[in-house]
C-alpha cells in the first residue's frame, strides 16, 4: 500500500493547554486540521515503528471521524498496530490503563473532558505516552513547535474501519484491533477493592445514584456497579454516551448536578450521590446531607486508603495541584508521608507516581487518582469510597465530620469568571502579579496578614525541570490562601479562576457557610484585583 505524503500549511493556534489541545469542533473541523496536529505528534516522538498505539474517546461529536483519520495516519507513520475502544470508546483513565495494560508506545485521547459537545460544542485530542499519562511539556512544547513550521502529512487511502466489530481489521500493513472498552479496566478495579464488602453493602440495602451525564463512563459504571456489585438496576442514571451529551454540559459540580445534590438533601433521598464528567476521569461525591469538597475528598481517601485491599500496605506519598486545598498535607504530616504541590493538570503527578514517591493524587477540580493508572479516574474515587464506607459502617457525613475533628477543617471555594476578554484578564494578572514583591507583612481587611506572595514555579523533583509562572498565591499567617489563575482548557475568551481556603483547626467551627467563611477573604482578593470592575461581572460565572 502507497504512503501518501500530503501537503499541507500550518495553523497557528495548536498549542497544547491543561490537557491537549481543546478547540470549538467547528476548527477541528477546517481542513487538515485533525491531520496537522497528529502529524505534528508523530513528528516529535522517536521509535514507534512497529510498535502499538491505543486510541479512544469520550464519544463527543466528531470522535469517531477523527479516529478514523487518526489510524489511517497512525498507519501511514508506521505503527504495528492500533487498539482501539468498541464504538471509539474509551474513558481516559481506561485509556491510559490499555496502554499500560499491553505495554502500548503510548496513545491518543480523543476528549475536551467536561466541556459541552455536539456540532457546536467542544473537541479535543491528547497525547499519551507509554506510562499511560499525558505527555510532559517537553513532548508538548516540540508538539507545539512542530504544528508551526508542518508542511505534509502522510495517510493511507482506505477504507473506514468497522469500530463496532470486537476483533482485528488490517489498514495497510498495521493490525487494528477492536477491544471491550470496559473488560480490562473492569478487571483491574476488581484487584484495588473489596467487592465483597461493597456487594454486601448493596444488599444491604444501601441506596446511590450515579449520574453518567450521558457521557463515557456510563457502559463502565452499568457494569461494574449494577452488574458486578449488585447495585439495583437505575442506580446509574443518563448511562449512555450521546454524541452531544443529550444537550447537557458534563461537568459533575453543584451547578450541572444540582437535581441530584437536592436529591440528596432530602430525607428519604439515597445514601451516597456520585457523577462523573465527559471523559470519566472526574468525580463528584454526595453523601446524604453532605457534600464532599474534592480537596477534603483527596484528604480523605488519602486517610483511609488502608481500608481498600489495593493499598492496604499504606501509601507512599501524597501530591495535589498548587490550587487544592491543603486537607491533604494534614494527613500526609500525620502519616509521615511525601507531599508534593504542583502546578495544575495531570501531567505533573506522572513523575512523582513513576519513581513511587507518591500513591494518591489529586485536584481541587473533582479529579482523583493513584498509581494503578496516570490519569485521574471518576469510577475509582467512587469505588474507593463505597469501599470505604462498607468497612466503616458509617455514613458519609459521620466520616467527614470525624476527618475535620482529627485534622481541622479546609474551608475551600473556586469562583470561576468565564468568557472574559482575554487582554483584560491577561492585563488583571499581570498587574496582580506586580503587586506581589510589596505584599508580604502587610495586614489586609479582618487583620488578615499577607505571609507569602508568589507566582508558583514548580521544581520538579524527579527530572529536575522547572515550570514557572503556574499560578498566583497569595498566603496568610492563618494558614488562608488566595490563588488566581488562568484556564488552561477553555475554548473562549479566557477563564479566570479564584481559589479561596481558609483553615479551621481541630477544635475550630466547622459547620459555618463555606461563602460566608470566605468572605473576607473573597474581598480581599476582589480588592487587590479588581475582578469585578475590570470584568464588569458582578459576580462568577460558576461556583463551585
Ligand atoms: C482544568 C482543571 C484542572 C484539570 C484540567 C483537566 O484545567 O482546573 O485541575 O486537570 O481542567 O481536567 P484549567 O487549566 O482549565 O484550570 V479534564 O477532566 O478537563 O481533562
Ligand atoms: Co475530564
Amino acid at each position: 500500500m502507497t504512503v501518501q505524503v500530503n501537503k499541507t500549511t500550518p495553523y497557528a493556534d495548536q498549542k497544547p493547554g491543561t490537557s491537549g489541545l481543546r478547540k470549538r469542533v467547528t476548527v477541528y473541523q477546517q481542513p487538515n486540521y485533525v491531520e496537522n496536529y497528529i502529524q505534528a505528534i508523530f513528528d516529535s516522538l522517536e521509535g514507534f515503528a512497529g510498535q502499538t498505539l491505543v486510541i479512544g474517546g469520550d464519544g463527543r461529536f466528531y470522535n469517531d471521524v477523527a479516529i478514523q483519520k487518526a489510524i489511517r495516519i497512525a498507519a501511514a507513520n508506521g505503527f504495528g498496530k492500533v487498539l482501539v475502544g468498541q464504538g471509539g470508546l474509551l474513558s481516559t483513565p481506561a485509556a491510559s490503563h490499555v496502554i499500560r495494560h499491553y505495554k502500548a508506545f503510548g496513545g491518543l485521547v480523543l476528549s475536551a473532558s467536561h466541556n459541552p459537545g455536539g456540532p457546536e460544542g467542544d473537541f479535543g485530542i491528547k497525547y499519551n505516552i507509554g506510562n499511560g499519562g499525558p505527555a510532559p511539556e517537553k513532548i508538548t512544547d516540540a508538539v507545539y513547535a512542530r504544528t508551526k513550521v508542518i508542511d505534509s502529512y502522510r495517510t493511507l487511502d482506505t477504507p473506514d474501519i468497522d469500530l463496532d466489530a470486537i476483533g482485528t481489521q488490517m489498514v495497510g500493513d498495521m493490525v487494528v484491533e477492536v477491544i471491550d472498552p470496559v473488560k480490562d479496566y473492569a478487571a483491574l478495579m476488581q484487584t484495588l477493592f473489596d467487592f465483597d464488602a461493597i456487594r454486601a453493602l448493596f444488599a444491604g440495602g444501601f441506596r446511590m445514584t450515579f449520574d453518567a451525564m450521558h457521557a463515557v463512563t456510563g457502559p463502565y459504571a452499568h457494569a461494574i456497579l449494577e452488574g458486578m456489585l449488585g447495585a439495583p438496576k437505575g442506580t446509574v442514571i443518563n448511562g449512555v454516551p450521546s454524541p452531544s451529551f443529550n444537550d447537557g454540559h458534563p461537568d459533575p459540580n453543584l451547578v450541572y448536578c444540582k437535581d441530584m445534590h437536592d436529591l440528596l438533601m432530602t430525607p428519604d433521598g439515597p445514601d451516597f450521590g456520585a457523577a462523573s464528567d465527559g471523559d470519566g476521569d472526574r468525580n463528584l461525591i454526595i453523601g446524604k446531607n453532605r457534600f464532599v469538597t474534592p480537596s477534603d475528598s483527596l484528604a480523605l481517601l488519602a486517610a483511609n486508603a488502608h481500608l481498600a485491599p489495593g493499598y492496604k500496605q499504606g501509601i507512599a506519598g501524597i501530591a495535589r495541584s498548587m490550587p487544592t486545598s491543603a486537607a491533604a498535607d494534614r494527613v500526609a504530616e500525620k502519616l509521615g508521608i511525601e507531599m508534593h504541590e504542583t502546578p495544575t493538570g495531570w501531567k505533573f503527578f506522572g513523575n512523582l507516581l513513576d519513581a513511587g514517591r507518591v500513591t494518591i493524587c489529586g485536584e481541587e477540580s473533582a479529579g482523583t487518582g493513584s498509581n494503578h493508572v496516570r490519569e485521574k479516574d471518576g469510577l475509582w474515587a467512587v469505588l474507593l469510597w463505597l469501599n470505604i464506607l462498607a468497612v466503616r459502617k458509617q455514613s458519609v457525613d459521620a466520616i467527614v465530620r470525624e476527618h475535620w475533628k482529627t485534622y481541622g477543617r479546609n474551608y475551600y471555594t473556586r469562583h470561576d469568571y468565564e468568557e472574559v476578554d482575554a487582554s483584560i484578564a491577561g492585563k488583571l494578572v499581570e498587574d496582580l502579579r506586580a503587586q506581589l514583591p510589596s505584599l508580604p507583612g502587610k495586614v489586609l481587611a479582618d487583620d488578615m496578614q499577607v505571609a507569602y506572595a508568589d507566582d508558583f514555579t514548580y521544581h520538579d523533583p524527579v527530572d529536575g525541570s522547572t515550570s514557572a509562572r503556574q499560578g498566583i498565591r497569595i498566603g496568610f499567617t492563618d494558614g488562608s490562601r488566595i490563588v488566581l489563575r488562568l484556564s488552561g482548557t477553555g475554548t473562549v475568551g479566557a477563564t479566570l479562576r479564584l481559589y479561596l481556603e481558609r483553615y479551621e483547626a481541630a477544635d475550630g467551627r466547622h459547620d459555618l457557610d463555606t461563602q460566608l467563611a470566605l468572605e473576607p477573604l473573597i474581598g480581599i482578593a476582589d480588592s487587590l484585583a479588581q475582578i469585578q470592575s475590570r470584568t464588569g461581572r458582578d459576580a462568577p460565572s460558576v461556583i463551585t
